[in-house]
């Protein structure tokens, strides 16, 4: 049995990803909360849990795995059968590439357009750095939905889907114009049981004034 534990889920980009992937795998699990942005609390709490200190982590058989990639890469060993990547190792690579991209890139947009998963938020003055980083965001996404049949990035859902459905989130909360492609992504992302359950988790945290 699997626990994953997460952070606030209005504000943890990181966390959902990994949700996605277990989600995708089918097995059942069990989740916990930390709450975030509790300045004298939220680091101790983390530390019970991992000694890196952040959040997602993921719990099994006694073993910890941290940080999201890693755990969705942990996932994808130990469920062969839910293919998170793609079965073609050529196109494996090239998910590769695209979620490494997200996982240690976009600063700008992720300090600008902070994720507030619920809310519907004004589109701020974007900054140069930012602006060039969503493009590519969005180039990258368009490149791969044209190269692939199928509903998402490469054809088939995959970890590359998990790694940017934040950004899909961030793109509807500050309502960043997309073109028509992308627009029917986000829709497909947005449909995926996961979001739905994220969103109700979220919409609860802001009724519960919890952010
Ligand atoms: N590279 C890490 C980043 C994890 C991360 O920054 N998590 C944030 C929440 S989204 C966190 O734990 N913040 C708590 C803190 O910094 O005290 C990953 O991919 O998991």
């Amino acid at each position: 049995m699997y626990t994953l534990i997460v952070g606030t889920q209005s504000w943890s980009s990181w966390s959902l990803r990994p949700y996605l992937a277990l989600m995708a795998t089918g097995t059942p699990f069990e989740m916990e909360v930390v709450r975030l942005r509790m300045p004298n609390t939220s680091r101790q709490t983390i530390l019970k849990y991992s000694p890196a200190g952040k959040v997602p982590v993921l719990k099994y058989d006694g073993k910890t795995v941290w940080d999201s990639l890693a755990i969705c890469e942990t996932l994808a060993e130990r469920h062969p059968e839910a293919q998170l990547w793609p079965a073609d190792a050529d196109m494996r690579a090239r998910a590769r590439a695209y979620a490494c991209e997200m996982h240690s890139g976009f600063p700008d947009v992720r300090d600008q357009l902070g994720l507030d998963f619920s809310r519907k938020l004004p589109l701020p003055e974007l900054r140069p750095d930012t602006r060039v980083q969503l493009d590519r965001i969005i180039s990258a996404w368009d490149e791969a939905l044209a190269a692939h049949s199928g509903d998402f990035l490469f054809g088939k859902f995959s970890i590359a889907d998990c790694v940017y459905a934040p950004v899909v989130s961030r793109f509807t909360t500050y309502d960043v114009p997309v073109p028509p492609r992308i627009k029917s992504y986000m829709e497909k992302i947005w449909a995926l049981p996961g979001m739905q359950n994220w969103l109700a988790a979220s919409q609860k945290e802001v009724a519960e004034g919890i952010v």
